[in-house]
């Protein structure tokens, strides 16, 4: 009991009980979101995978509906795997998702709701002639899994992208059809890399080159630059590359300055995986779910009952630098903000932590400008063979002094800090630049063993010429959402610590960097519990 008081989210999504993973066919559709979802109806571990379905009016308060799309048929007895939706004109929502057939052999299907009139779109009906694509003698029937939502081209086609592998290349099948049953795979996928593993969940779609607005997954016009995310299962990190769809070819190219694969950039550089966007007609904007696993052993998570659960919805947009997404909490979130604290032009002197007291600690959004020294002279030296920012984290941690950091926040962390998860930035120069380390460092977060506590980072690419640095971060008992930079670099920790009351949360801002550093603004507010599942 006191597990699930302590460990139990307060705001992001979760059912009430039993495993989920990977979000599926997010949508909106006459007034509602749909989120559909991996999950076990039978237990707290991955197995017997079903759909189940919640929609909302404001992507916060949830209801819970029957699971849409479980196992019924030949195409997909063995499980009910992840999948997308796609309105297609007159309104009319379908789902694509895979099938696990008799021989385990992985195929493509579709459902349309039964009655389009009702609302919640309960029942889903999966046609007779499924599967729509059955993996080919060419392909990999054991890798071949997670259809896109569709886009439409100018010559009346339908096209989906599925996720593969052949050997160590990470594939994206390309389909295409014109009555959305029929489906023809292209001769050449629209992209893959040697390398990489098997590509799941990908994710295709344009993004205007100005603004924070979003487009139709079909959208069809100027000034748009396209996203290939996929996931890659063998590191259980999200990658992506920014570039150009060259439609007549139907091929994706990255940009050259983007870098396809493990040394690429991430949505998150924590535990998020499985994501999948859609387009908010609505508020025209791009909105991006992401599934957060457990970072507790099996038999903790059987012992409470649940595993898993649902980041944030995110807006999603291209910098203005056109050379990457920024992703920010849905603005609905701020809704659930309650008691608030600020503290303004706070100087943080060598070694100073200060705690954020009259918000409750453990279900908390957080949101500070630090302003940086006038001289960044006092950086620390960047070892160019630094590439992995993990392992910088690892190396430099909060403890190990800095320059200019490292400087942050100590999130669920205990009264005497015996147990804290520290989010900060550290701040290095380089030749002709500043190098900036985001890390959400878990290993001090539990004194528990066995739990797995990575030092999350991931490097900030953010012009620091106004001094200015800002990080947010969702506190939500055993998540900690961080984005630093406005939402240039994300980090996602799933932590444990051993508290036996709420009260014994406690959050501070520290600096254990030599230079000061001076708390331009900050904001914090206990969160209120919106109604979910
Ligand atoms: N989870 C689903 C698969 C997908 C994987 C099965 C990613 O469709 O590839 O639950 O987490």
């Amino acid at each position: 009991e006191t597990l699930n008081l302590i460990q139990r989210t307060g705001y992001h999504f979760q059912p009430p009980k039993n495993w989920i993973n990977d979000p599926n066919g997010p949508m909106y559709y006459n007034g509602l979101y749909h989120l559909f979802y991996q999950y076990n109806p039978k237990g707290a571990v991955w197995g017997n995978i079903v759909w189940a379905h919640s929609v909302s009016k404001d992507l916060i308060n949830w209801e819970p509906l029957e699971p849409a799309i479980y196992p019924t048929d030949h195409f997909d007895i063995n499980g009910c795997w992840s999948g997308s939706a796609t309105i297609l004109p007159g309104n009319k929502p379908v789902i694509l998702y895979t099938g696990i057939d008799p021989e385990n052999r992985q195929v493509q299907n579709y459902a349309i709701p039964k009655n389009y009139s009702d609302p919640y779109l309960r029942e889903w009906v999966k046609p007779k002639d499924n599967p729509i694509v059955d993996p080919d003698r060419s392909v990999n029937a054991s890798a071949f899994r997670d259809p896109t939502t569709a886009w439409y081209g100018k010559d009346g086609l339908w096209r989906i992208v599925v996720g593969s592998k052949r050997n160590h290349r990470g594939i994206a099948y390309l389909y295409r059809s014109r009555d959305f049953v029929h489906w023809v795979k292209a001769k050449r996928p629209l992209h893959s890399k040697d390398k990489t593993g098997m590509w799941e969940c990908p994710d295709f779609f344009p993004v205007p080159l100005n603004g924070k607005n979003g487009v139709d997954t079909s959208f069809d016009g100027p000034d748009i630059k396209y996203v290939l995310k996929v996931s890659i299962d063998l590191t259980r990190y999200e990658y992506y590359t920014v570039g150009q769809y060259h439609q007549g070819i139907d091929r994706y190219v990255p940009d050259n300055t983007s870098v396809d694969g493990w040394s690429g950039l991430r949505y998150d550089y924590g535990n998020f995986y499985a994501s999948k966007t859609f387009f908010d007609v609505d508020k025209n904007r791009r909105i991006l779910w992401g599934w957060a696993n457990e970072s507790d052993t099996a038999k903790h998570d059987v012992a409470k009952g649940w595993a898993g659960i649902q980041t944030i919805p995110r807006e999603l947009w291209l910098d203005s630098s056109g050379k990457q997404l920024i992703q920010w909490p849905i603005e609905e979130l701020e809704t659930l903000r309650g008691d608030k604290i600020q503290i303004k032009n706070h100087k943080l002197k060598m070694g100073e932590q200060i705690e954020i007291k009259g918000i409750t600690a453990i279900q908390a959004d957080v949101d500070v400008t630090f302003l940086l020294p006038s001289s960044l002279d006092s950086a620390e030296q960047f070892d160019p063979r630094w590439v992995n920012a993990q392992d910088v984290c690892a190396l430099k941690g909060i403890k190990v002094e800095g320059g200019v950091g490292p400087f942050g926040l100590f999130t669920l962390a205990s009264e005497n800090l015996k147990e804290y998860t520290p989010v900060f930035f550290r701040i290095f120069k380089a030749p002709q630049k500043h190098v900036v380390l985001m890390c959400s460092d878990a290993r001090s977060s539990s004194v528990r063993s066995g739990l797995y506590k990575p030092s999350f980072a991931g490097f900030v690419d953010v012009d620091l010429t106004d001094r200015k640095l800002s990080l947010r971060s969702l506190i939500d008992h055993s998540v900690v959402e961080s984005f630093g930079a406005g939402g240039k670099t994300c980090i996602t920790s799933r932590v444990y610590p051993t508290f036996t009351s709420l009260n014994d949360a406690h959050l501070f801002a520290f600096n254990y960097g030599k230079e000061s550093i001076t708390i331009e603004s900050l904001n914090a507010w206990s969160m209120k519990r919106p109604q979910i599942n």
